[in-house]
């Protein structure tokens, strides 16, 4: 566990940088006239976006995988990691669960593990992409040609009756949504018929979605391609949409920012979405190429940024209350270091898009001034909305400086003594 008195210790040697660049930043946004400095502070202390419970190992690619020391062996020493992300970056406050990489044998156990540490669970994922003893029947059945897409129907059915089990699981643990990511497409022209397999899919999810609870979500989570190679069922945003709505009223879209084809507009797909109240939440990472699972906002911060704009226009100056999650995979950082530079980057996203001046913006736009449009996001977007990302972070007890803490408080050596240099955790 991280101490908060040696968080608050540490934080000792900034906080008199941090106060003077609070002053700054404050004179800044009044001289604009727009929102305060602790305005945004504020708003800042109540975002949170949930970590990955199966992205606390180290990832790996298909070519090799390099542990480091102290991967979490459990659910609950997950559970450990992301209470003390959360303790350093007083914003990751739930964890998301993908079963079965984590499949609890306890859950009203687990709860309460994760209540001490004051750690909620978030949307629950299911996996139907590998064979699972557990969903296939103990080996009896193969996803290898699909799961929801099946041309076998008691492997559709078994993947039904996998994601109510994942459903009534996260019911026992508090979570309110499921996401559905699925594998299942064509790896070779032919192979199998495109509308068969949608409406299949279709089928399976309108079954799933009427086993949730009144005050559940489902969430449809598309991606171009892999691991089918030539097509997926649910490839883009408008097979999304069109999933989601054949669901039914509980269902909307998950967007994963690694999961477009080079050069898509994700703003733009964010902003049809909203538009049509669709947008389920997202899965936060950076892609240079693909689904590169990279550090958030490490490559395109501006998209971030811009991303941000569309989720405070659609909620009316607010964030709307969707799931916010990070999905990466840290192949070579610790795992722990990526999260709270991931954590960091999509709140300096909100900040910045939380300090546009909207009614400049809006005005230049009825007024076709690209030039003062362009002016005013990248006011915004150039401001240094960081000491007010740290002030926020301090005010709940967390550090001003989480990165430098964690490598102060020698958190990963610690958990390499306690859980052995060889533990591997269950994920990616
Ligand atoms: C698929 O690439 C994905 O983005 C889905 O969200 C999965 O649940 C996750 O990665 C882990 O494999
Ligand atoms: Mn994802």
């Amino acid at each position: 566990m991280i101490d908060f008195e040696r968080v608050a210790d540490l934080n000792g040697s900034f906080v008199s940088s941090l106060a003077r660049d609070m002053e700054h930043v404050t004179l800044q946004l009044d001289r604009s006239g727009q929102v305060s400095a602790d305005d945004v502070v504020d708003a800042l202390s109540r975002f949170s976006v949930a970590a990955p419970s199966w992205a606390l190992g180290t990832g790996g690619t298909r070519f090799g995988r390099f542990p480091i020391g102290g991967e979490p062996r459990s659910t609950e020493e997950k559970i450990d990691d992301v209470a003390a992300l959360n303790a350093l970056t007083a914003s990751n406050r739930s964890i998301s669960l993908h079963v079965p990489w984590d499949d609890p044998t306890d859950p009203d156990g687990l709860r309460e593990y994760a209540a001490d540490r004051k750690i909620e669970f978030d949307a629950m994922n299911s996996n139907t992409f590998q064979d699972n003893p557990s969903t296939t029947g103990g080996g009896a059945l193969t996803f290898k040609f699909g799961s929801l897409a099946n041309s076998d129907p008691a492997v559709r059915n078994a993947a039904i009756d996998h994601n109510k089990y994942v459903i009534d699981l996260g019911i026992r643990l508090g979570s309110h949504a499921l996401t559905v990511w699925l594998a299942d497409g064509i790896n070779h022209p032919g192979q199998a018929n495109h509308r068969t397999q949608f409406e299949r899919v279709a089928e399976g999810l309108a079954e799933i979605h009427d086993h949730l609870p009144d005050d559940w979500r489902i969430y449809t989570e598309h991606k171009p391609f892999e691991p089918a190679f030539y097509a997926t069922v649910n490839n883009d945003w408008g097979s999304s949409l069109l999933l989601a709505q054949a669901a039914g009223p509980k269902a909307s879209c998950l967007v994963d920012l690694g999961h477009h084809l080079p050069n898509t507009n994700i703003e733009h797909v964010v902003s049809r979405l909203a538009m049509l109240d669709r947008l389920g939440g997202f899965h936060f990472n950076d892609s240079k190429y693909g689904d590169d699972d990279l550090t958030a906002g490490s490559i395109q911060p501006f998209q971030l940024f811009l991303i941000f704009c569309e989720l405070i226009q659609a909620g009316g100056g607010r964030l709307p209350p969707l799931a916010y999650l990070i999905d990466q995979s840290h192949n070579i950082k610790d795992p722990l270091e990526d999260l709270i530079q991931s954590t960091e980057a999509v709140s300096i996203a909100y900040a910045q898009a939380l300090i546009v001046d909207w009614d400049t913006l809006r005005e230049s736009q009825d007024r076709d001034d690209a030039a003062l449009a362009q002016e005013t996001l990248q006011s915004a977007f150039r401001t240094d909305v960081r000491p007010m990302v740290a002030e926020a972070r301090r005010r709940a007890g967390g550090a001003i400086a989480p990165l430098w803490t964690y490598r102060a408080l020698a958190y990963r050596a610690a958990l390499t003594d306690d859980r052995g240099s060889t533990s591997t955790a269950t994920g990616l």
